[in-house]
């Protein structure tokens, strides 16, 4: 019994903040509007072949449906209940996906919609994922069943209920963030209805949670909401694991709420991450890669144990929420390789990476018209599946950035470093810079304007390694450039400025 109340006053503290990682694995890849079939199709063919740690996946709940059949992707954070049927796929379908991606030690991360409901002026009617019926200017949601005593109203004080200065701390958490119906979280009958949703989740086999929004919710209320969350399924994962809750909460500095306040609950993402590592590889603001010699805390960056890090997110690769054009995309694929091989690199934090689809961008000054669009879409807005092409990547608009070479064996390279603290820093006091990890990793960037040539001590064993950027290991040979270290572990780099990818990364399983 005493051994019971310690490991859950333990994994009250700490747990939350272990992304509970099968087989050694470290990274996460948010498969934004991925169909649940696709996500199980690609657990077993790719991810789980490749190492990946786990998925975060759009909201599984219950949505509103919007302007049909061309729906926005954001109407997925406007919920209607917490039945498990959604523009991704059915109870099914989900049931089936988690099952698929646990048996083969990839986790699922749910993507958790809390703070609200629809916007207010959702409307009445069944234009709902499952076609349940609600009334947003009731505030009535008879599927959960929400009715308006469980939302904020009374509490806003601001004139149209809407969160009108975010230098007031009362209004963000209680009043309305862009119109979208505000949930009263202090009420026990509120927070239960959401633990039951993530309860039920978690007994499917969920490994944990990113929470949506988390700025516009009180601490207090998120922590009681966690400290009534099981423990994670026995079918998969050890006796007393904790779900995995990692945080929204944008704070790029300077505003009344701090990042801070929510790290005793589990991981924040850092949004610093990526505006900062954008500047940096687009040499903005007089910003240089030497510069990242300290690159983690020493940027101001919250501390390492608490971080979710990530290029860019759904949101700010279409210019919502946080970073502004600074944010690198797959749309600047070069640039977008180098700060994603950086990311995965660099031991700071919880890594995730993007996979995308594209859209029909229209920029009217500086303003993209179409950063509404949904996922690739079937003439009556279901969503398409993902094909994959015979060279591996994905056909039908779906970007799969995690399926670019270059990408796949970071995450590659990211699992044989992990634990190996980063050594053997090496700049030119510009933008071309290397680093090791221990003994099994070593990367080498140039993003200057002119060729890099230079011998560096890798800190690794003699022998010839491949290059896991240009190319990979092959059996016996590399299909891309090959580095040889000698005994005293000395290599000779050369990364001419023009090369498609203008970095080097070799590791301890691309040896010959
Ligand atoms: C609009 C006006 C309102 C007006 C209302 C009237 O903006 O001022 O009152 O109409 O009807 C969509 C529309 C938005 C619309 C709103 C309500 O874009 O124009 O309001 O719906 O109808 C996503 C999108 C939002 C979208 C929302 C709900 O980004 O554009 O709003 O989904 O569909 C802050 C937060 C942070 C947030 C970030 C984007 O602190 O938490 O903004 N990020 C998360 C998610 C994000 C999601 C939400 C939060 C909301 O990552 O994807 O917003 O769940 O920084
Ligand atoms: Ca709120």
């Amino acid at each position: 019994m005493k051994l019971v109340i310690l490991t859950m006053l333990f994994g009250f503290g700490v747990m939350q903040h272990n992304p509970n990682f099968q087989h050694g694995r470290t990274t996460i890849v948010q498969l934004f509007e991925w169909r649940w079939s696709d996500i199980a199709a690609e657990c077993e063919r790719f991810l789980a072949p490749k190492g990946f740690g786990g998925i975060q996946i759009s909201p599984p709940n219950e949505h509103i449906v919007l302007n049909e059949p061309w729906q926005p992707w954001w109407q997925r954070y406007q919920p209607i209940s917490y039945n498990l049927c959604s523009r991704s796929g059915n109870e099914e379908e989900f049931i089936d996906m988690v099952t698929r991606c646990n048996n083969v030690g990839v986790n699922i991360y749910a993507d958790v919609v809390i703070n609200h409901m629809s916007g207010s002026s959702g409307g009445e009617g069944n234009h709902s994922s499952c076609g349940s019926w609600f009334s947003a200017s009731k505030k009535d949601f008879p599927s959960v069943p929400y009715s308006a005593w469980d939302f904020n109203s009374n509490k806003c004080k601001t004139r149209n209920g809407d969160i009108e200065n975010y230098g007031d701390i009362f209004q963000v958490r209680d009043c309305q963030l862009v119109s979208l119906l505000d949930l009263a979280l202090e009420k026990d009958y509120v927070r239960s209805k959401v633990a039951e949703y993530m309860n039920r989740l978690i007994d499917l086999g969920v490994a944990g949670f990113r929470m949506d929004a988390c700025k516009h919710m009180w601490p207090g209320d998120l922590e009681n909401v966690y400290g009534h969350l099981h423990n994670l399924s026995l079918r998969w994962f050890p006796n007393g694991s904790r779900p995995f809750i990692f945080q929204e909460v944008i704070d790029l500095g300077g505003e009344a709420i701090s990042y801070s306040e929510y790290i005793h609950l589990g991981r924040v993402t850092e949004f610093k991450y990526g505006a900062k590592l954008g500047n940096i590889f687009r040499k903005w603001n007089e910003e240089k890669l030497f510069y990242t010699r300290t690159w983690g805390e020493g940027w101001g960056f919250m501390s390492d144990g608490n971080a979710v890090v990530f290029v860019d997110n759904h949101d700010n690769q279409r210019g919502h929420g946080a970073g502004g054009s600074a944010i690198i995309t797959f749309w600047d694929s070069k640039l977008y390789k180098m700060a994603v091989g950086y990311m995965l690199a660099h031991p700071y934090g919880v890594a995730r990476i993007m996979s995308s689809y594209r859209w029909n961008r229209n920029f009217v000054n500086g303003k993209d018209q179409n950063d509404w669009m949904g996922p690739p879409a079937n003439t009556n807005g279901s969503t398409k599946s993902v094909p994959v092409n015979s060279d591996q990547t994905c056909g039908d608009g779906w970007v799969c950035e995690h399926r670019w070479r270059q990408i796949t064996n970071m995450v590659i390279f990211r699992n044989v470093v992990k634990q190996q603290p980063q050594i053997s820093w090496w700049d030119n006091q510009s933008n071309q810079v290397a680093f090791g990890r221990g003994d099994l990793g070593f990367i080498v960037f140039n993003n200057d304007d002119w060729d890099l040539d230079v011998t560096l001590n890798t800190g690794m064993s003699g022998g010839t390694y491949c290059d896991v950027i240009s190319g990979q290991k092959d059996g016996n040979k590399c299909t891309g450039k090959q580095i040889i270290v000698s005994k005293d572990g000395n290599a000779h780099f050369k990364i001419s400025n023009t090369d498609e990818d203008p970095f080097i990364a070799i590791h301890a399983e691309s040896k010959l």
